[in-house]
């Protein structure tokens, strides 16, 4: 095994090390001798845990004495993965824990390999929270992530006759070493009931009296930094009866109502929302925000107060909240409430207060994914904060009247209602909601998207007239993802390669030096070092492919993936139709032509959302597919199709590694930014893609002549898609969608749905363009082949990719957001 690059090299024996693990499994576990890897796992953990809690400990005490400026990120999702090697690494005691286990007969990657994953979120945007926090620690940053620990999370994804099934993540079971319960911490959140105005010590105030109550009871999730004595936090907050805490009015009548209500306390923590950019209005969505949101607020508050009393004006100095899509939202609403109703504040004072502290990022340009509540669900759950939204509502649009005075009367009535953030539904015009976004942008100092083209699409497109009023507000910051997971952590073979190449392991914190890569990328003998890692690699997920498939694969192919929550947008239906292209080239050459073709592997995962009906069949196309190309004997030495189920962030770590070719193949101006693509590029593989989210910034890093680039651009979206029925189809395109309705994978009522949708040159269909980017992607696929079989250059460029990848560490990222946004400095403890 190769040797991790470390920031503290650790001299120490491992024995006290050692005396450790197998004294929590006896003491903790009641264990003696004869584990397997998964009590070695949990020894190790509980150890593990102490060593972080002590960096916790060290650095809250700094951080309470100096009392900085904190950044609270606040998010429904925190997809962290596994903590194990994480932590040890980032900690610098990978050497002593290695050894440590290796003298109890145990292998550190065997032991990881039992943790369960936190899959507390969904996909892009609860993984990028999670690489924030680790780059906010590495940075020094005073901050920390506020979030709901959800029972259940991302539910675990399985096949059955190729079919998605989903299945409950139980991953608490087995007790959480990475969290600490603060029973002292804990906060009351209430629901519905009524308000009043009364009058208390002679001021007119207004009291919500809710008729539903719940304890938020903090977790805090240690997040260490590298190569720093910084340990950061992420609370998480779990919903618990309130009369657990009050078992005065607790006697025996009450027994019935009480189980009652903990189930319904228990219910808003209990799962997460597997929906990736399709929220549905359930009311139970809006109760996890709220709760969540009012949790943090009231702790955020609660700590300024025993240091600063009730100057609020000195809040937006001491803290600063960064909304993680409009998820969070009802932030406004509630520092607003807090403010105004129970701190006693003046309505304006508070609006400053508040929009100072507020930001805003938004994730999707997906119009059905921005979210908007029913004034009837809203009014009815937080009739308190209806009340504040629609004072915050009329303001705004009294202030928009003088701002546009103008305009034309007509016209600004128009402009104003378009802006309103309470309106009708335009589906049905007696509804009105409640539109998130606009509550984000007018409560929040700054507004950001995630990608340079996204940034621009939010400003030109979705909230277009809001740019133009506050042209300042709106900025971009482009995603990034930590170097440490995604590269040092899980590829630590190509981590000494660059570390040797360079002369040092400080590209670790700072990826602009894996630029000096780029004087290696021709040398032979470097290449030869770099293909031999991948070929490592590609051993691995080689054999993850036999333990759940029962194949063995051709290693000397080309390893091509694509890894990504299933969707429409994403178009894997494209990638199989190409697939299926070369299936059929392949059937018809004779044996010695095809002995020239570049074979490939290729591998598709991720999970449809329960719901998303069409998203399932793609999954069933992909397995229907894999089933004829994988067992037929003319083919599968050139040819294969993998559905891996359950693609997770520990699977992530097995894959991208190993890849070659990765696939980011959204309609152009769809994904706002995409961060596995940042993650492929690290790891030296070559992406083939569409001019959209970050791949454009990839590209311009990488050389655009080193990407495989296909595709219309975002600008021409509108006109082809009004265009559609003047689309003259490509004849092999023709010839695919006949044979899948024909029935040549199967299953052709179910996949009839799939051929329609995008075969019915008419206005609406094919929404996502795959027939316009068919052939241009048939044609880059091509010049995948051409390059691949000239592996100098394939490596060459492979090392370019690694090389141009030091702009997407999500340490620059969380820098830019610092600097431009929060303006928090860093505050480093003493080690
Ligand atoms: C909303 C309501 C109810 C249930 C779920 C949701 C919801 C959850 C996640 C809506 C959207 C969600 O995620 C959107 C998302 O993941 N966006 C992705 O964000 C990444 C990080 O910025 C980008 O890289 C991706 O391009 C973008 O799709």
């Amino acid at each position: 095994e190769a040797e991790r690059p470390t920031a503290a090299k650790s001299s120490a024996s491992a024995e006290p090390v050692t005396h450790d693990i197998t004294s929590k499994l006896k003491y903790l576990f009641g264990r003696n001798g004869d584990y397997t890897n998964a009590d070695a796992y949990q020894g190790t953990a509980w150890s593990v845990r102490e060593k972080l809690i002590d960096s916790f400990n060290k650095t809250h005490e700094h951080w309470k004495k100096e009392d900085p400026k904190f950044i609270y990120y606040l998010s429904a999702e925190f997809l962290m993965g596994r903590s194990l090697t994480n932590t040890v690494y980032n900690l610098g005691i990978e050497g002593e824990y290695g050894a440590a286990l290796r003298d109890l007969g145990y292998q550190m990657e065997k032991v990881a390999d039992a943790e369960r994953d936190a899959a507390l979120g969904n996909g892009g945007l609860g993984r990028l929270a999670a690489c924030f926090l680790d780059s906010m620690a590495t940075l020094d940053l005073p901050g920390w992530g506020y979030g709901i620990r959800y029972k259940y999370g991302m539910f675990k994804q399985g096949l059955k006759n190729g079919y998605q099934v989903e299945m409950p993540d139980i991953w608490l079971t087995k007790g959480n070493p990475w969290e600490v319960k603060r029973d002292d911490i804990k906060f009351e959140v209430g629901f519905g009931g009524r308000v009043e105005r009364k009058k208390v010590n002679g001021k007119e105030m207004t009291v919500w009296t809710p008729s539903e109550k719940v304890v938020a009871q903090a977790y805090d999730n240690p997040i260490p930094g590298y190569a720093t004595p910084t340990t950061s936090n992420l609370r998480l907050w779990d919903a618990v009866p309130i009369h657990e805490f009050d078992l005065g009015a607790f006697n025996a009548g009450d027994y019935d109502r009480a189980m009652l209500e903990r189930e319904r306390a228990e219910g808003i923590s209990a799962v997460l929302y597997p929906n990736d950019s399709t929220p549905e209005g359930k009311e139970l969505r809006l109760k996890q925000q709220y709760f969540f949101v009012c949790a943090s607020l009231q702790d955020v508050m609660s700590r300024f107060r025993a240091v600063h009393g009730s100057n609020w004006e000195a809040l937006p100095e001491k803290a600063c909240f960064q909304l993680n899509d409009t998820h969070p939202t009802i932030a406004v609403a509630e520092l607003m409430r807090l403010l105004v109703d129970v701190e006693g504040l003046e309505w304006d004072a508070a609006w400053t207060i508040t929009t100072k502290c507020l930001n805003y990022t938004n994730h999707t340009v997906m119009p059905e994914a921005l979210e908007k509540w029913p004034v009837k669900v809203m009014a009815k759950m937080l009739p308190r904060h209806m009340e504040i939204i629609e004072v915050i509502n009329e303001g705004w649009t009294k202030w928009l009247g003088v701002h546009l005075k103008d305009l034309k009367s007509e016209e600004r009535a128009q402009k104003i209602a378009a802006m309103s953030i309470i309106h009708a539904n335009p589906w049905n015009a007696d509804e009105m909601l409640v539109n998130m976004a606009y509550l984000a942008v007018v409560g929040s100092s700054a507004v950001n998207g995630v990608a340079a083209i996204h940034s621009n699409i939010v400003k030109d497109e979705i909230l277009n007239d809001f740019y133009q009023i506050f042209p300042s507000k709106f900025q971009n910051k482009t995603n990034g993802v930590t170097p440490r997971r995604w590269l040092a952590w899980c590829n630590p073979e190509l981590a000494a390669l660059i570390t040797e190449a360079l002369g040092s392991s400080e590209w670790i914190n700072d990826t602009e030096k894996l630029a000096g890569l780029r004087a290696f990328a021709s040398d032979p003998a470097f290449q030869a070092k770099w293909s031999a890692v991948k070929k490592a690699k590609k051993a691995k997920l080689a054999e993850l492919i036999k333990k759940i498939h029962g194949d063995d694969v051709n290693q000397n192919a080309l390893f091509d993936i694509q890894i990504k929550r299933i969707h429409e947008y994403k178009r894997q239906y494209l990638n199989v139709l190409s697939i299926i292209w070369r299936y059929k080239q392949l059937k018809k050459m004779t044996p010695e032509q095809r002995k020239a073709a570049v074979p490939r592997v290729c591998v598709i995962g991720g999970k449809a959302a329960s719901a998303y009906d069409m998203a399932k069949r793609i999954i069933r196309l992909v397995t229907a597919v894999g089933d004829v190309i994988n067992k037929d004997p003319e083919t599968k030495d050139y040819l294969r199709l993998y559905f891996l189920p359950d693609y997770n962030v520990s699977l992530a770590e097995t894959i991208i590694p190993a890849a070659e070719l990765s696939q980011h193949i959204s309609t152009a101006g769809t994904e706002a930014s995409g961060t596995s693509n940042m993650k492929f590029q690290m790891n030296g593989c070559l992406i083939i893609g569409t001019w959209d989210g970050a791949n454009i910034e990839i590209a311009e890093e990488t050389g655009v002549e080193n990407v495989f680039v296909f595709g219309v651009r975002a600008e021409e979206i509108n006109q082809l898609r009004k265009d559609r029925k003047n689309f003259k189809t490509d004849p092999r395109w023709d010839e695919l969608m006949k044979d899948i309705e024909g029935g040549m994978f199967g299953d052709k009522d179910y996949f009839k749905p799939l051929v329609d949708s995008v075969n019915n040159m008419k206005v609406g269909n094919d929404w996502f363009l795959l027939a316009n980017d068919f052939a241009g992607y048939l044609a880059a696929q091509e010049e995948v082949d051409a390059t691949y079989k000239d592996q100098s250059e394939w490596l060459r460029r492979s090392i370019m990719y690694t090389a141009g990848s030091g702009k997407f560490s999500s340490d620059r990222t969380i820098r830019e957001y610092a600097e431009d946004i929060w303006h928090v400095k860093p505050a480093r403890p003493s080690a």
